[in-house]
């Protein structure tokens, strides 16, 4: 990918360059220059999109306004074609800079070929495009029976409900959002292709994917390769929840591939609340307790390992809760974290419950929060303020989601009683429902769709066809009743709309992420990696700083390298559900197995 982007950049802009020598006295006063600038506008941005997103008011465009004009200071600046040229010529003497330097240029052309002032109109638009879509997405009102009813209101039915006919409902309700999205959709599908194209990029998928210094290609058979490796894990629980939703729904025939209003989650991509497990009842308990207690216990377990606490201006400004009942505004129903200035502004967007699946998010959204933390320090400067990429990002607060469910540190919280039996099995299954089960939708379904939307130029007229081609084939499962064009099923996921092409970054995060807990289970605790209990471990919470303080000025295989010893491989999440295997195989004897073991 670099090379296309340098020769489209060449091709460009090969007349305005300067032969002046550069030194890296010059290359860091322009990055230092740069960085001001850069601050102030991201700041400014940053700020629009948050009241954008937590005060959606139907009819209200001041929020739009400011999201668009911040956004165009932002994109002009960023995508100026004296930026880019400087940038451009500093790099062209890359053995003069420092690998910082290097880095800091490499970011500042990256974040240019998504706003080319070449192509000002087109960027304009896009950001326009943009908020708008966002704005439908979350001020989307759905409805049930005439009522309205929260996202929150639909994942309880999901998770919960028996009665199928309520079920189908509820799902159908749910996608209702999608058909409006639909025309916004493949309107920034061609912005987004257009505006990184100007710099040579191939399309949008290409341009996202760039960003791990990897093609597409390279991308996609990482990406594949991780989903066959899961495949026969995945199969034995698609075989095992046929079975055994059939018989909790009372249906007497068992359908060859799921019903998407079967499963308790809107794009069946976590099927973990179908397990309750003797003794660990954790969502129980947890509906006792406030909304406020999951956030602040997600908090203690970090400072347990040896964070800081958060910073008074988190709880002040962040948006945690749900918008009350009967409120004029809606906000974006999906968790989100921000670094609002790359200094110590950071806040959390969520509307938590209280239930074992917001307990999950929150520390999920924490493990941002203390990226955003760790890696603010004099030694990372503002531009590489990121993961060692974007998956490093997710993993943090995912692999303390996952450490905060296992039994003894659950047991040494109080939340259940020491000693409690539970069943070791159940415990491995539920949680195989939960990160097993999403590898295909996020490998498989998710990533394939918005390659083949972006990249491969997918036709307007097979949008939903291919969305529910593709669960069928990664995920098994197949939408309740015929779903045509009219629908845009695809669309009703967030990330689709706002987060566009970089779904793979989940899959790779929790690949990462049991790298990570097997090497701490082992090496650090030398606990068993199923029943650890990371509580109060500062060494423990000193591995993990370790990774986040550098950000991204440390090149992401190396720090994977170095931290566990091994290259990114799903084999530590294969060896954690391999006893879980057997005892799968076990129950699906004589049952009738319909996916593909290869895919
Ligand atoms: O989107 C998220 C986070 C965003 S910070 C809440 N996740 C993916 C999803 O919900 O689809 C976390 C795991 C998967
Ligand atoms: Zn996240």
């Amino acid at each position: 990918m670099k090379n296309l982007f340098f020769a489209g950049l060449l091709l460009t802009f090969a007349a305005c360059n300067s032969n002046k020598p550069v030194s890296s006295a010059e290359a860091q006063a322009f990055i230092d220059t740069y960085t001001e600038e850069y601050v102030k506008l991201y700041m400014a941005s940053s700020e629009a999109q948050w009241a954008s997103n937590t005060k959606i008011i139907e009819g209200d465009s001041t929020n739009a306004k400011e999201v668009e004009r911040t956004g165009e200071a932002y994109a002009a600046f960023t995508g100026s074609k004296e930026n880019i040229e400087k940038a451009q010529g500093f790099l062209k003497n890359r053995s003069k800079l420092s690998a910082l330097q290097e880095k800091q240029l490499d970011k500042i052309l990256y974040y240019a070929a998504n706003n080319p002032q070449t192509v000002a109109g087109l960027v304009k638009a896009r950001i326009k495009a943009e908020n708008s879509q966002t704005e439908k997405l979350f001020g989307f009102d759905f409805k049930v029976d005439g009522r309205s009813v929260t996202a929150n209101d639909i994942d309880n039915v999901l998770r919960d409900e028996t009665d199928l006919v309520r079920r189908l409902k509820v799902w159908e309700a749910s996608k209702e959002v999608g058909v409006g999205l639909k025309p916004g959709l493949l309107n920034l599908r061609e912005l987004r292709n257009q505006t990184v194209q100007a710099l040579g990029y191939k399309n949008y998928f290409d341009y996202q994917v760039s960003d791990y210094g990897m093609s597409s290609n390279e991308m996609m058979a990482l990406i594949q390769k991780i989903n066959q490796e899961l495949r026969p894990l995945y199969r034995e629980l698609h075989t095992y929840a046929r079975y055994e939703l059939a018989q909790k729904y009372n249906v007497k025939e068992v359908p060859e591939y799921l019903p998407a209003h079967w499963l308790p989650n809107r794009w069946g991509q976590d099927w973990s609340s179908m397990i309750t497990v003797k003794g660990m009842d954790l969502d129980s308990v947890l509906k006792t307790k406030s909304a406020e207690y999951i956030v602040k216990d997600g908090e203690d377990f970090y400072k347990s390992l040896g964070f800081d606490a958060l910073p008074a201006s988190f709880w002040q400004k962040s948006s945690l809760y749900p918008a009350p009942a009967g409120a004029n505004y809606k906000k974006n129903n999906h968790a989100s974290a921000w670094h609002m200035d790359l200094q110590d502004d950071v806040r959390s967007l969520m509307s938590v419950e209280p239930n074992a699946e917001w307990y999950e998010t929150a520390n999920h959204e924490l493990g941002h929060v203390y990226y955003y933390m760790a890696y603010t320090n004099k030694d990372v400067p503002p531009l590489l303020r990121e993961g060692a990429n974007r998956a490093y990002h997710e993993a943090m607060g995912s692999l303390m989601g996952l450490a905060s469910v296992q039994k003894p540190f659950l047991e040494n919280k109080g939340i259940i009683p020491a000693g409690a039996q539970s069943d070791e099995i159940q415990a491995l299954l539920k949680e195989a429902l939960n990160y097993a089960v999403f590898i295909p939708f996020s490998a498989g379904t998710m990533t394939e769709f918005e390659k083949s939307l972006y990249a491969d130029n997918l036709p307007a007229g097979q949008i939903n066809a291919k969305w529910w081609e593709l669960a069928k084939k990664y995920q098994g499962i197949v939408p309740p009743t015929e779903r045509g064009e009219n629908f845009a099923d695809a669309a009703s996921k967030t990330h689709i709309n706002d987060d566009a092409a970089q779904y793979y970054d989940y899959a790779l995060s929790f690949v990462i992420l049991f790298q990570l807990h097997d090497h701490i289970a082992k090496n650090i605790l030398k606990q068993d990696p199923k029943a650890t209990n990371y509580y109060g471990n500062k060494e423990v919470g000193k591995f993990l700083k370790d990774i986040m303080a550098p950000g991204a000025s440390k090149d992401w295989k190396a720090v994977l390298k170095e931290k566990t010893g091994s290259e990114l491989s799903a084999r530590p999440m294969l060896n954690y559900f391999e006893p879980l295997m057997q005892w799968l195989k076990e129950q699906n004897k004589g049952r009738t197995y319909t996916l593909a073991e290869k895919i």
